[in-house]
């Protein structure tokens, strides 16, 4: 009765469950959560039977209709390598492990030739597919790219907007992913993005957090740390380097590229970006970090960029990254490496292009015969095959962006912001809307002052050209009605300065217009004017309320405390989801249909699909029918239809 109790509670039946209602209702959530695991996932998938996926942003089912298969990789004699039984072939991460980060730059330096990071696993989806990607579908390649690309710099595989996403979105936890992963990769180094005193979150947090979410990060499997600030504001930079180098970990510390400098008049130009190299090269890194993040770096400014700061310092190892949106990413990056890169970012083929990295396979082929790359591109053709199907698979999250966008030296929109922008534009029937957006987008940058733009500073222009557009209002509009429009939160953060200090300041009487009274004008980092987080009592209070919490659970807390909370109570649910397979996560389980779930080492559930009930017109429920290793189990849901 209980049970029905809830299924029939209107805020249940409103799909509001995991935010009010849980709270309201405590008896009924703990006896949910006191089900066995089984059980919560056959409520999943009764759930998914009668009222289809309600992972955001999916549009449709996806196109693979099958489980993806693992490729097999061949070794020199041809022979097939049993990629789970033998141990990979020893990469960077031993020297890494072995000589620490100080002299793992320095080999890397003295590599001869330009290596490759694979970032296949994080910025690729994170650009084509939403950020989409799940834990089970990288742990299932893992061991193959261990030794596919075992020659590799690194596997970029967490941090940006895969944390959130992973939590928010898949309803997995990031950590577990990391861990998962790094046990099966053990050789390649594991990078990450993380947006300086952001974190991996989208304003700052106190220092003290940034500190304690590092570390973890570190401790479970993060070896080289990409720190990045959206405004290249050194002060906001040197909060995430200082953490990373407190860890232990390899520092990647970065300056974002925006715009084409070959245009003349830019305000980012060469002599700009000589000045942050400069001062990053002052505050101590490993590595230098180039992140070009809507792909504006042309061939030409690249030789000149990697040239320039390859003659001013002959020993910094300079790794750097870039977006395929104008098509010219492989011509982009092996111009990086003619003029002394070490380490060129590309992502495997079938999740390359468009908004996502140069295909890894062309760049090689580009670099042939000219610089060694350490890569077995046979080994990397095979792998790739798995990612076509993991590309069908995913294909009910993909923005349908056909080719180049020659108009991103424009826009200069970041390649994820491209495909999700793209994304909406779509459902609202594209044509002249997405000329519009693009056209407001680079409007709204003028406006702010032409910012440097990634998360989150290119969220805030992104809104501003929405607000834009759905207002229909004009740059002279929005300088003349200033002091009496209510902008968007992120433009008021912005003009606050809860996002750092922009080069060239904040344009004027914008500003002030803008802020009227409402906000203050800050002119020093915001993490300067936060609390230190007390992470004791966090841990505390995490404990009581959702028991068994480690460390890593309090950093996802102090990251995004309401995703953390509603991730807890959808796992209370349904349980860990990230055991099932994709496919089944993202369809609804066909009659007759076998699914195996292994929930842990060795404990495989046999699940089969018999029938979906009739509607209960009282109710409003439905039983759904399974076989659960052989016994029948009764589930029954609310049909929302
Ligand atoms: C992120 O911050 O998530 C990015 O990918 C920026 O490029
Ligand atoms: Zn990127």
């Amino acid at each position: 009765p209980f049970l029905l109790t809830l299924l029939t509670n209107p805020v249940f039946v409103n799909g509001d469950y995991w935010t009010t209602f849980i709270d309201d209702t405590p008896q009924l959530f703990q006896m949910i959560s006191s089900q066995n695991r089984a059980q919560k996932l056959l409520h999943y998938l009764a759930d998914l039977a009668v009222n289809g996926s309600s992972i955001k942003g999916q549009i449709g089912l996806p196109k693979l209709k099958t489980h993806p298969t693992i490729p097999r990789l061949h070794d020199s004699k041809g022979e097939v390598i049993n990629v789970s039984a033998t141990a990979p072939p020893d990469g960077w991460r031993q020297v890494l492990l072995k000589y620490g980060p100080e002299e793992f730059a320095k080999q890397v330096r003295n590599f001869k030739g330009t290596l490759i990071m694979d970032t296949t696993w994080r910025d690729a989806h994170q650009s084509l597919l939403a950020t989409r990607v799940r834990t089970y579908d990288l742990a299932a390649i893992a061991p193959t790219t261990a030794h596919a690309l075992s020659g590799a710099f690194a596997l970029e595989c967490w941090g940006g907007a895969t944390f959130d996403v992973a939590m928010r979105f898949l309803h997995e936890d990031p950590w577990e992913r990391l861990r998962t992963l790094r046990k099966l990769v053990p050789n390649i180094p594991f990078q990450m993005l993380l947006r300086g005193a952001n974190g991996v979150a989208y304003s700052s947090l106190p220092d003290n957090a940034i500190d304690h979410f590092v570390k973890q990060a570190k401790d479970n499997g993060v070896d080289i740390f990409r720190v990045f600030d959206a405004l290249n504001d050194l002060e906001q930079l040197k909060v995430g380097v200082d953490a990373v180098k407190k860890a232990g970990g390899v520092v990647e510390a970065t300056v974002c590229y925006s715009g084409d400098m070959l245009q003349p008049g830019k305000k980012y130009n060469l002599d700009y970006y000589l000045e942050v190299t400069d001062k990053i090269v002052e505050m101590g890194t490993h590595i230098l970090g180039i992140k070009d993040m809507a792909g504006t770096l042309k061939p030409s400014a690249a030789k000149l960029l990697i040239g320039s700061i390859r003659a001013k310092y002959p020993d910094l190892p300079i790794h750097v990254h870039t977006h395929d949106s104008a098509g010219t990413a492989v011509a982009s990056m092996a111009a990086c490496a003619l003029a002394g890169a070490d380490v060129v970012d590309v992502a495997t083929n079938s999740m390359s292009g468009l908004t996502s990295q140069p295909s890894m396979n062309a760049l090689l082929a580009s670099l042939d015969g000219q610089i060694d790359t350490n890569i077995d591109v046979k080994k990397t053709c095979e792998l790739d095959a798995y990612w076509a199907e993991i590309r069908l698979l995913y294909s009910c999250f993909e923005a349908d962006l056909k080719g180049p966008d020659p108009e991103v030296y424009e826009h200069e929109i970041p390649g994820g912001q491209l495909t999700n922008l793209l994304f909406q534009a779509q459902q609202l029937g594209l044509g002249e809307k997405w000329a519009e957006t693009k056209r407001a987008y680079r409007e709204a940058n003028y406006l702010l002052g032409d910012l440097v733009k990634v998360t989150p500073t290119s969220k805030v222009v992104g809104d501003l050209a929405q607000f834009m557009v759905s207002n229909k209002l004009t740059s002279d509009d929005v300088k003349r009605l200033a002091n009496s429009l209510d902008f968007p939160d992120s433009v008021m953060d912005f003009f606050e300065g809860l996002i750092g200090q922009p080069y060239g300041g904040f344009p004027e009487p914008l500003r002030t217009d803008i802020l009227r009274n409402k906000r203050r004008k800050l002119t020093v980092r915001p993490g300067l004017e936060l609390a230190p987080f007390d992470l004791e009592k966090i841990k505390e209070d995490l404990q009581d309320r959702f028991g068994d919490i480690d460390e890593c659970d309090v950093a996802s807390y102090n990251m995004y405390p309401k995703v953390y909370e509603d991730f807890h109570k959808i796992k209370e649910i349904y349980g860990d989801l990230s055991v099932l397979p994709t496919k089944n996560f993202l369809s609804p389980p066909q009659i007759g249909e076998e699914i195996e779930v292994t929930i842990e080492q060795g404990k495989t559930l046999i699940i089969k699909h018999q029938a979906v009930g009739d509607l209960n017109k009282e109710t409003g429920i439905r039983e759904v029918y399974f076989e659960l290793n052989g016994e029948l189990r009764k589930i029954p849901v609310v049909d929302k239809s």
